[in-house]
């Protein structure tokens, strides 16, 4: 039986630590050195609060003493489903401290993404939020205790209400009081889970260990320049690996710089903090991007702090590229990276031809990317192919999931990304377009699969499939191709039943098309990719 989780073969991992890559250090113990370096200085910035590295220090150790309490024990795995507000990184550095692993979810995801999580992670826990954006995750949570037996313990952040779970405030104040002496984890050891964006049906669990993912935040940090006087604003949701990790706000921790956090992405959110707490770093998706450079004509708010912009999570045109500089005076950073681990940035000397025109090149000279056709042939440099990887901070396989693993990874290790890109001179990334079937919808990708499975549960769907398509806005948005069964369902009545489903919004479809069958080859039992593509060039000759 496979492992849950693969490892590095020991001579590449001695290849990694030889370089100084792998230091041996561990998210509790770079808190604790930075409080123990400038305790008073301020870490954090949002939700009305601001927290300084000694009082984050303080609260870390309180929550893991709080969570051990509970009779949680080191390597279970607790899922943080929490927006962007400081409690946020108090909770992760507890449970990094007590050596439990959090599984990061977003606050967009509702019953059925968090029930797959705890099943699949096993998860003890579950930590959330009272309530955020029209939403009483409370509700969810008791729905998740139902379904999932195996989640013992609830901690709210904010009012627990009625609903007899625990508080974080009490968790810490207990854990305040608490003699429980963590145990600091192995550097070698996984974190955190971060969630894959499930490019064929759910989404995958991936595994971080502190040695690598540090590393990352340690490079990412030199490349984009950070320092003690960085002012980073988290404005993405925080669960995301892009403002997570590319450098996010563990790079802006690493380095003792302050992380300021928008509740919301949008210009009337974040332009008014960027003025308040000089933000001069911040990290969008392309569509935010374009919002941004609108908003930034009109606005009141003083931007001028901003010195960077790293735009990734999907691609970034050119024509939009080429307006950030003259109208926001910034540097654009294109950040190309996925959370099971290859990150690409563009350098902030690149001469501005690269910074418009590419997505970057890889953080680490270990980092080995290999572009491939159909077969597994090289293709020639500045040709398209698929993107493969392995490298000091790239997964060799998802947690606890061998059949994904047979797909999604060669048998010498190397990640199957799934995009298709080509290599230009000096190493640098263009993305041209991915091999699978997921919608990329403003960064967030949705499996085409798993949305398929949904519809075709509805009583009145015969079949579905789910292509993605050009939006001006959003870079992809998805439409639902479906053939009825009976009575035509009313697209509305079909939106309405994912949500129902307890997805994420944006996993409902935008666009929905009825046929009446799908084409006479597709009777003939072409793949379900070949029909989508299909389906995908009917739509364009329409328009
Ligand atoms: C085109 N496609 C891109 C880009 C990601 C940094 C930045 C992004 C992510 C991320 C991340 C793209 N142009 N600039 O984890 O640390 C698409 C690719 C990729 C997939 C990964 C980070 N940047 N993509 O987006 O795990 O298809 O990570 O394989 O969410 O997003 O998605 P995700």
């Amino acid at each position: 039986m496979e492992k849950p989780v693969q490892t590095w073969p020991a001579e590449l991992a001695e290849r990694y630590r030889a370089k100084g890559y792998w230091r041996g250090e561990t998210f509790g113990a770079v808190l604790r050195e930075r409080a123990r370096l400038h305790p008073e200085r301020i870490a954090v910035v949002g939700g009305g609060q601001r927290w300084s590295y000694g009082e984050l220090d303080a609260r870390a150790d309180a929550i893991a003493r709080g969570l051990l309490d509970l009779g949680l024990v080191p390597g279970d795995r607790v899922i943080v489903h929490l927006p962007n507000i400081p409690e946020f990184v108090s909770v992760i550095f507890g449970l990094f401290r007590a050596g439990l692993l959090p599984l990061y979810a977003l606050p967009a995801h509702r019953i059925t993404e968090i029930a797959h999580f705890a099943g699949t992670g096993g998860a003890r826990a579950y930590v959330t939020v009272d309530r955020y954006d029209n939403f009483d995750y409370r509700g969810l949570a008791a729905e998740l205790r139902e379904r999932e037996p195996g989640v013992e313990h609830v901690v709210v952040v904010g009012d627990a209400g009625e609903t007899g779970f625990g508080t974080l405030a009490a968790l810490e104040a207990a854990g305040r009081d608490s003699a429980t002496q963590p145990v600091e984890p192995a550097s070698s050891d996984v974190a955190f889970l971060q969630i894959s964006g499930g490019s064929t049906g759910l989404s995958k669990l991936i595994p971080r260990t502190h040695d690598a993912y540090i590393y990352t935040l340690r490079e990412s940090d030199r490349i984009c320049g950070l320092t003690e006087d960085t002012v980073f604003m988290a404005a993405l949701p925080m669960a995301h690996n892009f403002p997570m990790s590319s450098p996010g706000f563990l790079g802006a921790l690493y380095v003792g710089a302050r992380v300021v956090l928008s509740a919301s992405p949008s210009p009337e959110a974040a332009f008014p903090l960027i003025e308040r707490e000089g933000v001069n770093m911040v990290s969008l998706v392309p569509p935010l991007l374009l919002v941004w450079l609108e908003a930034s004509k009109s606005t009141p708010h003083k931007l001028h702090t901003l010195r960077t912009i790293q735009v990734g999570g999907a691609k970034l045109t050119p024509e939009i590229a080429r307006r950030v500089r003259p109208t926001l005076g910034v540097t654009l950073q294109q950040v190309f990276g996925m959370a099971e681990g290859l990150v690409n940035y563009t350098r902030l000397d690149d001469p501005e031809d690269i910074i418009v025109n590419t997505q970057g090149r890889p953080i680490s000279p270990d980092d080995e990317v290999l572009i491939v056709d159909d077969q597994g042939n090289p293709v020639p440099e500045g040709e398209p192919g698929n993107l493969l990887t392995r490298g000091p901070y790239t997964i060799l396989g998802y947690y606890n999931n061998p059949s994904a693993n047979a797909r999604s990874f060669t048998e010498d290790g190397y990640y199957r990304t799934g995009d298709i890109v080509k290599r230009l001179p000096g190493g640098y990334l263009v993305v041209q377009g991915r091999a699978n079937d997921h919608i990329n919808r403003a960064g967030e990708k949705i499996s085409a699969e798993e949305i398929e499975d949904h519809l075709v549960a509805h009583p009145q769907v015969f079949d579905a499939a789910v292509v993605s398509v050009p939006d001006e806005y959003l870079g992809e948005r998805s439409c639902a191709f479906i053939v009825p069964k009976g009575e035509k369902p009313r697209a509305v009545a079909l939106k309405q039943w994912i949500r129902s489903r307890g997805l994420a919004e944006f996993k409902v479809p935008d666009q929905i098309v009825f046929v009446d069958a799908f084409s006479s080859t597709a009777a003939l039992k072409i793949s379900r990719k070949e029909l989508r593509a299909q389906l995908r060039a009917q739509l364009d000759e329409q328009n």
